[in-house]
């Protein structure tokens, strides 16, 4: 039987760091990653046979729980008659249709084949429609891959420390502003200095890439305001929160109404996909039937589309939600309960499957820069502490936690006893 060790040494003799991803590789919490041999429900295995409790769900889409059965059937029907065609297929309407039906905001969708792909087309789109270069992002907050977002970016790029990524040529860079989270007051000074060269905001609408951090009150209706005013594109990024933090997404909760949305995860149950989609005046300058040019031979893919309609057929069973909700609820006032009991400093939140830990005595975090402020350290020794009882937190403390449906009380008792341990020990 292979070693995690020797997988790790084969894979970074052929792929960058031994990974596909750079939050994979264990960089920030230390040690080295295991390779996942095969995954059903809430569990992960290891290539040596060790069973994990798994709080990521390959970083949101995998709602249902690894390989349900039903998303597993309707991957292997659509195979055996097809994997992709490059050309139009119903599933694509069935799709678009059923995220419209979900989310009001949406006129016009587009499928594209990832996170990444759906918001640097967002923002495309968005400089097409308002003839403006500029877009302001907020530091910690994290759009994917696309040159204009690796400007103080969350996720990986926070986890590797690297404030702006080489690469990203600096005239490009200087189009994009960075306000605070959080911090309305930022947005509006930079609104008085440049509102009218400002072709988007992108905002996560609860920032899951440094931890979890949720809009305060006022902060979201702000933005639409001032986009409002400026003629600014509000693009609202629910690549994670949606379909994941409420059946309407993030937007639903908090009552918000995005010019541009854009979606992953979820929507494709672990198969490549993203999208955008929104109000027909701006969705309809996207070729072929406007000027803004954005394709991709995988988009649409009938695989994918299969996945993510038996996915989105799962999450709309009655009480899907509220159990979803009140499990994770479970889990975060557990894990303070199990802390506070070690006498260890935390602080959690929850939103629907989605959930943050800080190790920090604050009453709450609000900021990236109060995120910064936790205690990395006593992180690192707790993630570790928990892996080798086998449960698995993201690899880093600028992640957000994601729960499924197939992580029952039984699994909720078995995390809590060994986060009960775990504190104990790191205390
Ligand atoms: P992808 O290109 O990774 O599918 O999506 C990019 C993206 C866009 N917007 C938000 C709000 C996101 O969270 C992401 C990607 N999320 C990270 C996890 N924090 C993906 C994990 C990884 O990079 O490996």
């Amino acid at each position: 039987m292979p070693t995690n060790h020797d997988t790790f040494l084969a894979a970074q003799a052929v792929i960058p760091g031994g990974v596909n991803s750079p939050v994979r590789a264990f960089r920030q919490v230390g040690g080295e990653p295991f390779f996942v041999a095969r995954a059903q429900g809430p569990y992960l295995w290891d290539v040596e046979g060790k069973r994990y409790i798994d709080y990521i769900g390959s970083w949101g889409p995998m709602i249902a729980g690894h390989s349900h059965p039903a998303v597993v059937k309707a991957v292997q029907d659509m195979a055996a008659i097809g994997m992709s065609y490059g050309c139009p297929n119903p599933l694509e309407t069935e799709l678009a249709a059923e995220i419209i039906k979900l989310v009001p905001s949406v006129d016009l969708i587009r499928f594209v084949s990832s996170g990444t792909e759906a918001c640097l087309s967002a923002i495309r789109l968005a400089r097409g429609h308002t003839g403006r270069d500029r877009i302001l992002k907020f530091a910690g907050c994290y759009h994917g891959h696309g040159d204009s977002f690796l400007v103080k970016a969350g996720s990986g790029v926070l986890t590797l420390g690297l404030p702006n990524s080489p690469g990203v040529p600096k005239a490009l860079a200087d189009l994009t502003i960075t306000a605070e989270f959080n911090d309305l007051e930022s947005v509006r000074e930079i609104f008085r200095q440049v509102g009218h060269e400002l072709a988007a905001v992108i905002v996560e609408p609860i920032a899951g890439n440094m931890n979890m951090i949720e809009p305060l009150p006022g902060f979201l209706e702000g933005l639409r305001a001032l986009c409002d005013e400026h003629g600014s594109v509000l693009i609202v990024d629910e690549v994670m929160t949606g379909f994941r933090v409420a059946l309407g997404g993030a937007q639903a909760v908090y009552g918000i109404t995005p010019d541009i949305t854009t979606f992953g995860k979820v929507i494709g149950a672990g198969m490549p996909v993203g999208a955008y989609g929104g109000r027909r005046a701006i969705m309809q300058q996207i070729a072929p039937l406007g000027p803004v040019y954005q394709a991709g031979t995988l988009s649409g893919n009938p695989i994918a589309m299969a996945a993510g309609l038996a996915n989105l057929t799962l999450i709309q069973a009655p009480g899907f939600f509220e159990t979803l909700s009140a499990r994770t609820q479970r889990l975060c006032s557990g894990l303070e309960t199990a802390a506070g009991a070690a006498g260890v400093p935390l602080r959690t939140l929850s939103r629907g499957g989605m959930f943050g830990f800080f190790f920090t005595d604050a009453p709450s975090v609000t900021s990236f820069a109060a995120a910064q402020r936790c205690d990395i350290e006593a992180f690192k020794r707790f993630f570790h502490a928990c892996l080798k009882r086998g449960v698995y937190w993201a690899p880093s403390a600028y992640e957000a936690g994601f729960t499924s449906i197939a992580h029952d009380d039984a699994v909720i008792d078995e995390t809590l006893a060994v986060a009960a341990e775990a504190f104990r020990e790191i205390a």
